[in-house]
């Protein structure tokens, strides 16, 4: 089909920092289309599958249209003067430290500006913290040590011109899909490019790994000290550069200098062998740069392992040159953004801080704000210790799920139940935080809203809106902006539109500070309706045509000089340490993150059947070695426990985990599984100067859940409630799919009839296995089947992709039918097993006959089976599937 060029919507994908772009089209029947931005700079016209299903993510069910107050119904303006009443009663009786926002990486720029005016320059609170503190606190705070700012100087370009890519705790190909495409395009045609990934499990982007080091949790610091000393060892130093530009040099030597290679091998994990092939390859390879992400991050030595890196990049001059650098890749759309606003708790707008008085009087005048903030506020794992504790006594959650995401969830959950006043602005009617707000705002969600954002490069994008807003759903910025303008600040919230909001920031960004402030796009200060719209993607910094450029040419630091007060880089002086939690009780490392076709809390992703087939089920990936010791056996249930909390999870046994090590994903909430909030289980052991949680090491226990009966279920509708100890429910094609364990017996025919909707009309055939202990349930309305339910004492073995396509297959035939309560394909069809490919819905099964016919290639399964040749984000997969199958005929 000829796309019409004339009626696509150039926009920005609203999932990871990569920030592609994206030109979507609503055809006139409806249907919404999207592809990828040929001429976006971040993506140059890719997706990935996440980005390729966005349309399946935008309908209305379970949006939230309406504003309500204790669950009823009510107009804005009610709504609106409620929450500016009770704020500022609350601040009145109190004080301003008394109210908070907890805001979001994926609010846009303009709403986010708001909120932090309102709260810095006209509550006079600096209570605006952000899930970012989750994300990227420990980079912001490393830059600002080391570089007086919080410049991330690097570009995507950096990458493909790199000789040596180091990622250190970053599963690029599941999380930055498309920048990990980028680079494995770049190192097919540079086949001497190296890549040396760091993380304690054997990801999918190892597939492009020369080099992969099974680091031990949070041995990061100890091999980047390690590495400086080995530097300094081996005469790989840029003497020249470090005299020139940096201070603090010799310290920094010495402290990492503190343990030899025997200690560093003891503290990481990692054999001496190991070590010295990745520090003479960095020793040698001057174009490298280090991308790093959550594995460094949330770690409460996740400071340290920035400047660890950094030092490394400083000791030999790798910054501020084209394919060499530091590069923190951020995870949200808008982490960036909500960085440039000063969005954290402790910082001002437009990379100013709080704690210097010069800037606070700067943007006080600028805002003319009858005060601003003098100290930095609670960081979020504070902050819902303030809310628990009572000094919080009004809070306002915007696009974030903290039920869900922050660490000690149930606390959080707890503290949020007790808060006098809660709002919530989501774009959801029911989620795990929404469920306990006094207030409920809907907000417009993608494809609704007009603002920017910007990417991990620095690159300011427009989101652009496709899609009538639904309800009375309205922007965020235009919420906030209501509300501070029933507090009373009318004049500095009157703003008529994003454009006019993103003016200000560019103006603010720009005022005063010719050259010494790195972020200053004060190019687009005068921008106006037109030129917002047309606005094409750039990157910062873009100073304004007649101002100053300061010290910084476009490349930041390419001159050597930074933004400390004396112009040189910083060495931060690191001791290596090691943090080991476990003890006897808890004897596994848990490490949670992300898979690849879900997004957080999966409000979005959730809604999409083709990203719910990738991976169906929470689970709990253990090494063979512990599920042995700890008597597991793969697709058991498990009991994932610490001190603060409990979860039950599919059990997954894999070498690709590290021994002694659990991972979860972060993804499955109560509304799609019976208990695997991750974060429950996290301890809010934060880092001492980030703020920053240590989401991927928390000290755990892993216990066979003993199941009597294990079940699998398909469902045309989402069952009202479903009483199972264990459940988790996928989206697919024609309705639910739903995997349970029952630690013990029911009445089954009631339990089926309960899932199945006890009024639903139809007919249900059944059967019992009495040796085998299997029963099996089908109901059909007329020829189309509604549920079918397999339980058996062990873990179920139905073909799932075959049960899930019967929803939507003609069982006119009564021999069908039998099939389906047999849980066995009829003659003619297949099973395509576990689903690789999600833009083509290609499976393992599928892919394995390919390959036993000779398909020995990625490209060949593309060009036999299309799997692979979209988004490309399985393409890792497939090839571990080839080998896997070659290997197996190799035996
Ligand atoms: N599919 C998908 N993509 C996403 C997101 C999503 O939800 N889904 N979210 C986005 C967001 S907000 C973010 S922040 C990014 C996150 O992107 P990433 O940081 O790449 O993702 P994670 O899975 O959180 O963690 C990365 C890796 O760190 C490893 N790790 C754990 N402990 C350590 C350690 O001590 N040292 C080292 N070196 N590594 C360790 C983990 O095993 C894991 O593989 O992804 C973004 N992209
Ligand atoms: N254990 C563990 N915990 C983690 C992590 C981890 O790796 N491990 N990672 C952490 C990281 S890096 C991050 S970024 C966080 C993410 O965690 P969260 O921010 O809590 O997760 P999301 O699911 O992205 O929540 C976004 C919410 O905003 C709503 N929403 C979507 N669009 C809009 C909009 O336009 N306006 C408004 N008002 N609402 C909207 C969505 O419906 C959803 O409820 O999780 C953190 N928590
Ligand atoms: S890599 Fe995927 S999720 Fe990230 S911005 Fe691009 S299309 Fe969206
Ligand atoms: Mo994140």
């Amino acid at each position: 089909m000829k796309i019409d060029e004339a009626r696509e919507v150039r926009t920005t994908c609203p999932y990871c920092g990569v920030g592609c772009g994206v030109l979507a089209k609503v055809a006139a029947n409806g249907e919404v289309t999207v592809r990828g931005d040929p001429d976006h700079p971040a993506n140059f016209g890719r997706l990935c599958s996440k980005g390729s299903a966005l349309a399946e993510t935008i309908d209305l069910d379970g949006r939230l249209l309406y504003p309500e107050i204790h669950g009823s119904r009510t107009d804005w303006d009610e709504a609106l003067d409620l929450v500016a009443s009770t704020f500022s009663r609350t601040i009145a009786e109190h004080g301003r430290d008394a109210v908070a926002f907890y805001v979001s990486g994926q609010l846009l720029t303009e709403d986010y500006y708001v909120a932090n005016k309102l709260m810095k320059g006209f509550i006079g609170s600096a209570n605006i913290d952000t899930n970012s503190r989750l994300c990227m606190a420990s980079s912001v705070a490393g830059h600002r040590r080391a570089f007086g700012s919080d410049t991330v100087p690097g570009s995507y370009e950096d990458l493909e011109l790199a000789d040596l890519i180091v990622l250190v705790g970053s599963n690029l190909a599941w999380c930055h899909p498309v920048l990990y495409q980028r680079i494995a395009a770049a190192r097919e045609k540079r086949p001497d490019m190296k890549v040396v990934l760091v993380d304690p499990r054997r990801t999918m982007t190892s597939d492009i790994a020369d080099m992969h080091l099974a680091i031990a949790a949070d041995g990061d610091v100890a091999l980047f000290t390690g590495l400086l000393a080995h530097l300094g060892q081996h005469n790989a130093l840029d003497r020249a550069y470090i005299t020139a530009h940096t201070t603090g040099f010799g310290q920094a030597l010495f402290a990492a200098s503190a343990l030899d290679l025997a200690g560093i091998a003891a503290a990481t994990g990692l054999g001496e062998d190991e070590l010295v092939r990745f520090y003479s390859l960095f020793a040698a390879t001057a174009n490298t740069v280090t991308v790093y992400s959550q594995g460094v991050n949330q770690s409460s030595s996740g400071t340290d392992k920035v400047n660890a890196i950094i030092n490394c990049h400083l000791a030999t001059g790798r910054i501020g040159k084209s394919g060499a650098g530091p590069f923190s890749v951020t995870g949200q759309p808008n982490a960036m953004g909500g960085r440039e606003v000063g969005g954290l708790a402790n910082m001002l707008a437009a990379h100013m801080e709080i704690e210097n008085p010069e800037h606070r009087d700067r943007v006080q005048r600028f805002w003319s704000a009858p005060t601003v903030a003098e100290k930095p506020g609670l960081k979020a794992v504070e902050m819902f210790q303030a809310v628990a504790d009572g000094r919080i006594k009004a809070l306002w959650i915007m696009a974030t799920n903290p039920v869900d995401s922050m660490p000690d969830a149930d606390a959080v959950e707890a503290a949020i139940k007790a808060c006098p006043f809660v709002v919530v602005s989501d774009v959801l009617a029911k989620t795990d935080t929404v469920r306990h707000a006094h207030v409920r705002l809907p907000a417009a969600a993608w494809g609704e809203k007009d603002g920017s954002v910007t990417n991990s490069e620095r690159r300011i994008s427009r989101q652009r809106a496709f899609l009538a807003t639904p309800g009375e759903a309205r922007a965020d910025w235009w919420i906030i902006a209501e509300v501070a303008k029933r507090m009373g600040f009318d004049e500095a919230f009157s703003h008529p539109s994003p454009a006019d909001i993103f003016a200000e920031h560019a103006a603010l960004s720009a005022f005063e500070n010719d050259g010494a402030r790195d972020f200053d796009i004060g190019a687009y200060a005068g921008v106006d309706e037109e030129g917002y719209e047309a606005l094409v993607p750039f990157q910062w910094p873009a100073p304004s045509p007649g101002g100053t450029i300061g010290r910084q040419p476009i490349r930041f630091f390419a001159n050597g000089s930074f933004y400390t007060p004396d112009g040189r880089a910083k060495f931060i002086a690191i001791r290596p340490t090691a943090q080991t939690r476990t003890s006897s009780d808890y004897p596994l490392v848990l490490n949670t993150g992300r898979v690849r076709d879900h997004w957080h809390t999966m409000t979005r992703t959730g809604k999409s059947p083709r990203l719910s087939q990738h991976l169906a089920e929470p689970f709990a990936e253990i090494h063979p070695a512990d599920a042995q010791h700890f008597g597991i056996g793969d697709a058991d249930i498990v009991s994932v426990s610490t001190e603060h909390g409990e979860v039950l999870l599919r059990a997954l046994v894999t070498m690709r985990q590290r021994p002694g090590s659990v991972f979860v994903p972060m993804h499955w909430t109560d509304q799609f599984s019976a208990r695997a909030r991750v974060d429950a289980l996290v301890a809010p052991i934060t880092d001492p100067i980030s703020g920053q949680p240590a989401s991927k090491n928390v000290a755990a226990r892993v216990e066979r859940f003993t199941a009597v009966a294990f079940g699998f279920a398909v469902l045309a509708e989402r069952p009202a409630s479903i009483d199972a100890d264990y459940w988790s429910l996928a989206r697919c094609a024609a309705g639910w799919r739903l995997e349970l364990a029952l630690e013990a017996d029911r009445d089954w025919p009631d339990f089926a009839a309960s899932l199945f909707g006890a009024d639903a009309p139809g007919e249900t055939l059944a059967y019992h296995d009495v040796a085998g202990g299997h029963y099996r349930f089908a109901r059909f309305a007329g020829s189309r089947l509604t549920g079918a339910l397999y339980l058996a004492p062990r873990p179920v073995a139905v073909s799932r992709g075959w049960a899930v396509e019967q929803l939507s297959a003609d069982h006119a035939d009564r021999r069908g039918r039998l099939a389906i309560v047999a849980g066995r394909p009829g003659g003619n069809s297949v099973d395509r097993g576990a689903i690789v490919c999600s833009c083509f819905g290609v499976g393992a099964n599928q892919i394995a006959e390919a390959v036993a016919g000779g398909c020995v290639s990625v490209e060949a399964i593309g060009a036999t089976l299309h799997a692979g040749t979209n988004c490309g984000s399985c393409r890792a997969e497939i090839r571990t599937i080839i080998e896997a199958r070659r290997l197996h005929a190799a035996e």
